[in-house]
């Protein structure tokens, strides 16, 4: 697989890039590292640490040897690692009521009522995966680290979210510059339990499937400034549903402060906005409430011209193209 390759239908014969069209296909979309890995660089936290190093590739192994559909291997956490995870849940919880959307606090009450979400244990991947499959037909999927967007956006498309299982260097639990499984877990998961996010993220990866590099950068820019790091309106208060948010103790206060920079979400801005992969963001979008943000980010996947257009096959867990 690359993606250079072409790829002919019997019905046409544009030249357009590779894309999964099942289930099958899709589990090699979450194989390929785009940043740290088993090599921190230097301006990860856990860079020159040997034992957090040698314990990312457990997690590393699982994540490759998993096929999609197999259950997530149950993995036994440390000390160090519980402690870390305490830290989070216990801060996070307490800003939740104030400055995040209602969708996470609802998320996060089913949560604790279904999925094991506590203070004292890190959830089981798999265990959080059987419940959001039950609810809104999303599952999870270990990942390495850091995937490559294009891999990321096909994911979704499947209904597949890309999860990763370790957890942050215990030297700055505030804030980590790549995923977590606290940014997981915290950020991500709970708006899955939400049936019009789940949609949206779902068309958002069918908008992607076979797009050029171009608009695959757009779209990640867009899921950028909206799962990642979105805000919403809730009477006359901005609130967080950005996942890069509502997991970092640092971003989640710092979002809706009086200090923060805040823009109406206009897609066709927000797709060629700049912005940092680490450290706190210098400007936030904000929408009115999670389907503004859902209607608009489907006018916009609809804007992106492909000589084919794409549905999805919930029985059989395959896309469907036709060029009428
Ligand atoms: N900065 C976030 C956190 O500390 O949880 C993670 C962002 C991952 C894109
Ligand atoms: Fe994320």
């Amino acid at each position: 697989k690359g993606y250079t390759i072409t790829w002919t239908n019997q019905n046409f014969s544009e030249r357009i890039v590779w894309f999964p069209r099942d289930i099958n296909e899709v589990a090699s979309c979450s194989k390929a590292l785009y940043k740290y890995g088993s090599e921190l660089s230097k301006d990860h936290p856990g860079h020159g640490d040997l034992e957090y190093i040698e314990r990312r590739k457990v997690f590393a192994e699982i994540a490759m040897n998993y096929k999609v559909g197999d259950d997530i291997p149950n993995v036994e956490y440390t000390k160090q690692e519980l402690e870390t995870w305490k830290y989070i849940y216990t801060h996070q919880k307490k800003y939740y009521p104030t400055n995040a959307c209602m969708e996470q606090n609802e998320g996060i009450k089913l949560l604790e009522e279904h999925a094991g979400y506590c203070a004292g244990a890190i959830p089981q991947l798999d265990a959080v995966s059987k419940y959001l499959k039950g609810r809104t037909g999303y599952q999870l999927c270990p990942v390495v680290g850091w995937i490559h967007s294009r891999d990321f956006l096909a994911l979704l498309a499947f209904r597949i979210f890309p999860c990763t299982q370790y957890i942050r260097h215990h030297s700055r639990p505030q804030y980590t510059p790549e995923p977590d499984i606290c940014h997981e877990l915290l950020g991500h998961v709970p708006l899955f339990c939400n049936p019009d996010f789940a949609d949206f993220s779902q068309d958002l990866g069918l908008a992607s499937l076979g797009a050029s590099d171009e608009w695959i950068t757009k779209l990640s820019t867009l899921y950028w400034f909206t799962v990642e790091f979105g805000l919403v309106w809730e009477n006359g208060k901005p609130k967080a549903y950005g996942a890069g948010l509502l997991s970092s103790c640092e971003e989640i206060e710092h979002c809706v402060s009086e200090k923060a920079e805040r823009k109406p979400l206009i897609c066709s801005e927000a797709v060629l906005a700049t912005y940092p992969e680490t450290g706190l963001q210098p400007y936030y979008f904000i929408a009115q409430s999670i389907q503004e943000v859902k209607n608009k980010m489907t006018e916009f996947s609809r804007s992106i011209s492909k000589p084919f257009s794409i549905s999805f096959d919930k029985e059989s867990w395959s896309v469907q193209i036709s060029t009428q």
